[in-house]
């Protein structure tokens, strides 16, 4: 092992950051962009679903609410793209690479929203679970998306409660808004479980993340952990479990669960899912559309620039 190998190792030991200056394993750099890349595309895909809904909320208020979350969204794409050009890779190569099929995003977006509720269904359970995710990737070992995953998690943290509150609204409506409330929590329940990943067991990557620190709990401890908080929530709202397996277990002091439809994943991961082509070739057309923005900007940053100098 030579000193720099050591140096890294010894960050990592010490539960040190690892800053885009410092010697890292060529491994390392790239399971970083792997993810920190496919974090980035699930947050700007992330947006289609929500602007679905944008010009048929219920309310100036709420319109103003889902465009604030909607925007934010944006902004953590960005934050994340920039955690990864600190790696050695161009934000242009990372869009080839998710136009090509290379690069994934979350599974979670592949599916329809077909109601309001749906609105309400994704802030508390899809934020829900991506916030129980990110707090603990506020501890991860790259420094920079370390810091970013502070910021993200604030505003999360908003995005859940707004959702919370459409759910209550609909569960504490009209039985019919009760009932669009249920139906959204039907379809939103296990693909949310499954934004966790894989099964420990078969995780290809969790292995070696959790040696480097760059994941610090498992796929199936925090899928646990955002169950076993959630279910109170359901509770509350007056609303039925969706997973008639779900029960108090005692004996672990977690909820015991219906084993999930892993196919059903899979399938959606690997481009399957109801809305994987409309969210892809959605993204190729405003990319294409919007390549004139870029150029004027990246001919206005010149234009400063020569004038600068
Ligand atoms: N969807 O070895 P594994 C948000 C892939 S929230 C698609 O366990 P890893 C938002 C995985 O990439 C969502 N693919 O992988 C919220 C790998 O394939 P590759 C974004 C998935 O990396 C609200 C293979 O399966 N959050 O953005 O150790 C509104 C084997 O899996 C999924 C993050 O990205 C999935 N659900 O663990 C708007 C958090 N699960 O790469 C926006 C950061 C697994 O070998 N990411 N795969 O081709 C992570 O924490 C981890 O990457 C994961 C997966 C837990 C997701």
């Amino acid at each position: 092992m030579d000193k720099f190998e050591a140096a890294f190792n010894e960050l990592i030991e010490k539960e040190l950051k690892i800053e885009p200056r410092d010697w890292m394993p060529e491994k390392y750099r790239e399971h970083l962009i792997r993810q920190v890349s496919q974090h980035a595309h699930s947050e700007v895909i992330g947006m289609q679903p929500e602007g679905n809904w944008l010009l048929r909320a219920p309310s100036l208020r709420s319109k103003q609410v889902l465009l604030a979350k909607i925007q934010d969204e944006a902004g953590h794409g960005l934050y994340l793209y920039s955690v990864a050009e600190t790696l050695g890779i161009s934000r242009q190569e990372m869009v080839q690479q998710l136009h090509e099929g290379k690069a994934k995003y979350s599974s979670i977006f592949n599916y329809p929203t077909l109601t309001w509720a749906d609105m309400g269904a994704v802030g508390w359970l899809v934020d829900g679970a991506a916030i129980t995710n990110q707090v603990s990737l506020q501890r991860t070992s790259y420094g920079p998306y370390s810091r970013g995953m502070v910021r993200i998690c604030k505003e999360e943290s908003f995005h859940q409660r707004q959702g919370y509150e459409i759910m209550m609204q609909m569960a504490f409506g009209t039985p019919e808004q009760k009932e669009m409330a249920q139906d959204a929590l039907n379809r939103f329940w296990f693909p949310a479980l499954m934004m966790f990943g894989p099964h420990d067991k078969d995780s290809a990557h969790s292995s070696q993340a959790m040696k480097w620190k760059i994941k610090i709990e498992s796929n199936d401890h925090l899928r646990q952990k955002f169950i076993d908080h959630t279910v109170k929530q359901i509770e509350y709202l007056g609303l039925k479990s969706p997973d008639p397996n779900m029960k108090w277990n005692e004996a672990t002091g977690h909820y015991d669960h219906s084993p999930f439809n892993w196919d059903e994943f899979w399938n959606v991961v690997n481009g399957n899912g109801p809305c994987n082509q409309e969210r892809l070739d959605h993204h190729k057309k405003v990319h294409n559309d919007n390549k004139w923005v870029r150029e004027a900007a990246a001919a206005y940053a010149l234009k400063t620039e020569t004038q600068v100098a």
